[in-house]
């Protein structure tokens, strides 16, 4: 079955909506395997963004994403991938859909609630970076 990552990041975890973004997920039938409570380090932040630094826009989300607490887990079900993307919405919340997560949480295209892998690459990749295999139940 098809997995992803997705992180709750700062904003929406210290504005208390994580169990909403949570009970979305859920109600779309998709079961968490994995879940933690962290903080992000500057190297995490290194690692999990490394195709950003560089961009404009990096010293201030490596800022953001390393600021206070985030939620990571890992989403197992069909089509999971393309799925949570559709769910999470567009990266700018200007532009996101109706009813999507980040039409309802996201602040900013920086400060967005939400992240979730965007290819089975990635998936790959970033599922272990914050978790290793005794910590998912699948
Ligand atoms: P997404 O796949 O929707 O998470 O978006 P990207 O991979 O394009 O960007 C990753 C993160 O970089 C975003 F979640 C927030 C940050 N970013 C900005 O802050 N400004 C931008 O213009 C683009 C991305």
């Amino acid at each position: 079955m098809e997995k992803t990552l997705v992180l709750i990041k700062p904003d929406a975890y210290t504005k208390g909506h994580s169990g909403d973004i949570i009970k979305i997920y859920e109600k779309e039938g998709f079961r968490i395997v994995a879940m933690k409570l962290m903080k992000m380090t500057k190297n995490l932040a290194q690692k999990h963004y490394v195709e950003h630094i560089g961009r404009p826009y990096y010293e201030e989300l490596e800022e953001f994403m390393t600021s206070a607490p985030l939620v990571a887990m890992v989403l197992e079900g069909e089509d999971v991938i393309a799925r949570v993307r559709k769910l999470n919405g567009k990266t700018n919340p200007a532009e996101a859909e109706e009813g999507t997560i980040r039409k309802l949480y996201a602040e900013s295209a920086g400060r967005n609630a939400v992240h979730a892998s965007d290819s089975p690459e990635s998936a790959a990749r970033e599922i272990h970076i914050f978790f290793n295999e005794t910590e998912i139940y699948d």
